[in-house]
């Protein structure tokens, strides 16, 4: 394998950010191997996931050069773990980015506005989003619940899945597209580690590894690009959020377009559809053609970010 950590460019001597610490960049190259590169002779901050063509005097690496980024995945950072970069309050999570599997447990703190809120802060072009309804093993009714939020939101891709249910890790594999690099994340503990290790290795040698109280012991602390060579896939794993909202803003739309389709009949622009006359939006409950309940989680997802534009205390999960 010559590409390994999905590294197609055509010329010489490209290499990947892998992963990082305090003082050091780790670099994955075509062959599989890896190596270090001290921050110190960087001539600026690269993030996990970002190519770059090196330069090298023998055997050590003496400069890197970004090649530019396809994709940047981010978030807010004033209430995530250590271990990440800080610019302007917004962190860059790992770039060059083409899935993202938002892992949600279906623990007892499961709550749908969890599923929103990652909706609503991750979704961008070019990224293809799936919400990984992890540890379902969990949830007494889970197909009951998956089928609710379904009806609700036909457009969010949703996987239950557990360590469990071998069937359940194997189409999470195959919604993995070959040459491409996907993330996990999502709050600690909610099984990212686990299952990464159940797609690298023999399914049935690991999964007797899994605590039954469910605590995790392994706590990722640094993102780390993984690259599965059978399947041509790399795969980054990340440290769990503490809590989650953004800088950028964020399009309501992804998740109630049909609120925003209608709002543009409503009388007043900024119409909030709550107690303004003339809104469309309370008229197409009143005859039927919106759902109450689609307005209802709109009205607390509209006002938990207004809360957050405002810098009040951040949600967290
Ligand atoms: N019941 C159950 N437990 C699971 C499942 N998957 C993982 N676990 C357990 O959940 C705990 C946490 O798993 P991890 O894989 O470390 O979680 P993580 O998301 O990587 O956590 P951070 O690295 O802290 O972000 C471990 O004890 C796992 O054994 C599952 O499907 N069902
Ligand atoms: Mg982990
Ligand atoms: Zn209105």
């Amino acid at each position: 394998m010559n590409n390994a950590f999905g590294i197609y460019h055509k010329e010489n001597n490209v290499a990947r950010i892998i992963s990082e610490n305090r003082a050091e960049y780790l670099l994955g190259f075509p062959d599989e191997t890896i190596s270090k590169f001290n921050k110190k002779k960087a001539n600026k901050l690269f993030y996990v996931g970002d190519f770059v063509k090196y330069q090298a005097e023998g055997n050590e690496i003496t400069q890197l050069e970004l090649f530019s980024r396809e994709t940047i995945i981010s978030k807010s950072s004033n209430v995530t773990a250590k271990n990440y970069h800080f610019s302007d309050s917004e962190q860059v999570l790992a770039t060059n980015i083409q899935q993202i599997f938002i892992f949600v447990p279906l623990d007892k703190n499961f709550a749908l506005s969890k599923i929103e809120r990652y909706v609503l802060v991750f979704s961008q072009e070019k990224v293809e989003l799936t919400i990984v309804l992890s540890k379902k093993d969990l949830y007494r009714d889970y197909h009951n619940l998956v089928k609710n939020i379904q009806q609700l939101y036909p457009q969010i891709n949703l996987l239950p899945i557990s360590v469990y249910d071998e069937s359940s890790i194997e189409q999470l594999k195959g919604m993995l597209s070959p040459g491409k690099t996907g993330m996990f994340i999502g709050t600690s503990g909610a099984g990212k580690s686990t299952v990464l290790n159940l797609i690298q290795d023999q399914y049935v040698a690991k999964v007797n590894d899994v605590k039954k109280d469910g605590k995790g012991k392994h706590t990722t602390t640094s993102s780390f690009v993984i690259f599965v060579p059978e399947m041509n896939y790399c795969i980054v794993d990340t440290p769990g959020f503490k809590g989650i909202d953004s800088n950028h803003s964020i399009d309501s739309n992804v998740l109630f377009d049909q609120i925003g389709q209608l709002a543009l009949e409503c009388k007043f622009r900024n119409c909030t559809h709550t107690s303004e006359p003339h809104c469309a939006v309370k008229a197409a409950v009143k005859d039927g053609i919106l759902e109450q309940e689609i307005l209802d989680r709109y009205q607390y997802n509209v006002n938990k970010l207004e809360l957050l534009s405002k810098r009040r205390p951040s949600w967290r999960l």
